[in-house]
């Protein structure tokens, strides 16, 4: 019987590309960000031809071009738990815990994306969702004023509402409606010239703290960046002023690898844009910019921990150039090749048999030597891609557009379970859901219970 429903995968798809054209648009700078990662990317294929065929073996060549990631910011409990219910209608879950406090950024984060492998596939787009902790305002009259004016605005138009409750009434919805969500979603996401705010309140929230100002002043959660992927972020970071674009000091993350780890990031500065005040004053607010990534492989808790140390072992330092001789000093303590990674697990892989161990059935049961039949050509083992974010990293996105990247990155209280109150739901843990993909891929293989 045929399923009457649209596929979440088609309509997260559909709206990937709607935002993905809408904020070219809006910000004409990131078409031009698009056009460079694209050269870069082509340039790194053709001067490379094995690269090319392992991307198209692994069904990644196809998906290169497309968006991996865009950000929001929300303001009340109540939009982050509506936005959970559209994201669950295009195959996007909440994983993973992010507190930004850590870094004197009044928010604390999820990101929604597609869980199961074959659905990154098809289509890896997903957002990082910050909600803004209001505790963290000080002065008690402007947090009053704060959250009168969240309580007072509605993100979602009705109709937005409806097709949300319909979706989850029907268990689904037709191509019509699928549509017609999308339409409504980017009402909700697009940019707003007009603020709900007088001049002067606008100005005590933003010198609270200008995110404060960004998330409350306006009638919207306006996308504030989408990223691409490169296959060589130093490039695209190197050749960005040539662009007439000014990228961000340093890229966040791991520093260059044979095996590349995490995710490296680097982004282009916030733009200047003209609001208008409820008392028609006129202003500029400074929010929106473009960010590109480069992903490697996920890590084990262990990996992870140890990538935590050498990161804050190493701070950072002023220039882009100084700051990565730096981590790649820094990182000779992380073991930088594939047999040394798994032995010691530190990374999650992904393992298939090879047609010779097809040929060889007997040599896969729960105790084979996995790398003896790696070396033996009968198993390959592949990098499982890392498909969340790095909470210094985002602090650095996030700092970089607040004029302070050097900014204090100091220790606060986190709170995800008062987070996972106000989404209504818990989040996913990413360590575990990269574990169970390498546990499935060995089971396939025979080399696990
Ligand atoms: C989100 C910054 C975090 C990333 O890629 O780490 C982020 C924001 O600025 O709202 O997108
Ligand atoms: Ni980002």
């Amino acid at each position: 019987m045929s399923e009457p429903w649209v596929s979440s995968d088609s309509i997260r798809t559909a709206f990937s590309q709607a935002m993905s054209t809408m904020y070219q648009r809006e910000v004409p700078q990131y078409g031009t960000l698009l056009q460079l990662v694209a050269e870069v990317n082509q340039h790194c294929l053709n001067a490379d031809p094995g690269l090319r065929e392992a991307l198209r073996d692994r069904d990644e060549l196809a998906r290169l071009g497309v968006e991996r990631h865009g950000a929001i910011r929300v303001g009340t409990a109540d939009e982050l738990a509506f936005l959970r219910r559209i994201f669950a209608l295009m195959g996007m879950y909440p994983v993973g815990y992010y507190d930004l406090a850590v870094a004197s950024v009044p928010v604390h984060a999820t990101a929604f994306r597609p869980i199961a492998a074959e659905r990154l596939q098809r289509n890896p787009f997903r957002l990082f969702t910050s909600l803004l902790r209001l505790e963290l305002i000080d002065d008690p009259a402007l947090r009053q004023r704060a959250a009168d004016l969240l309580a007072r605005r509605d993100i979602f138009t009705p109709r937005c509402r409806e097709l949300v409750a319909q979706g989850e009434a029907q268990g689904g919805l037709d191509a019509a409606q699928a549509d017609a969500l999308v339409s409504a979603v980017l009402e909700t996401f697009r940019w707003h010239q007009h603020t709900t705010v007088d001049r002067s309140t606008y100005l005590a929230l933003h010198q609270q703290h200008r995110l404060i100002a960004d998330v409350v002043c306006f009638p919207g959660c306006h996308i504030n960046h989408l990223t691409p992927r490169t296959l060589d972020i130093d490039s695209v970071q190197a050749q960005m002023p040539a662009f007439g674009i000014t990228p961000k000091a340093i890229i966040e993350g791991p520093p260059r690898r044979a095996c590349p780890i995490l995710l490296r990031q680097t982004s282009f500065k916030a733009l200047d844009e003209p609001v208008h005040f409820t008392d028609h004053a006129a202003g500029t607010h400074t929010a929106r910019f473009g960010e590109i990534e480069q992903r490697g492989g996920a890590l084990t808790a262990a990996g992870r921990a140890l990538y935590d140390r050498l990161l804050a072992d190493a701070g950072s330092l002023e220039s882009n150039a100084a700051h990565q001789a730096h981590l790649r000093d820094v990182f000779r303590a992380f073991p930088d090749d594939h047999a040394a990674l798994r032995q010691q697990g530190l990374a999650f892989y992904q393992y298939r048999l090879t047609d010779a161990g097809r040929a060889a059935p007997q040599r896969f049961h729960p105790f084979a030597d996995r790398e003896a039949l790696i070396a033996e050509g009968l198993l390959d083992a592949w990098p499982i891609v890392y498909e969340d974010f790095l909470p210094v990293s985002a602090a650095g996105i996030f700092q970089s557009n607040l004029g302070s990247e050097s900014g204090a990155r100091a220790a606060g209280r986190s709170s995800r379970a008062q987070f996972e109150a106000a989404l209504g739901a818990t989040v996913n843990d990413e360590i575990a859901l990269y574990a169970a993909a390498e546990a499935d891929s060995l089971r396939a293989c025979g080399l696990l219970r």
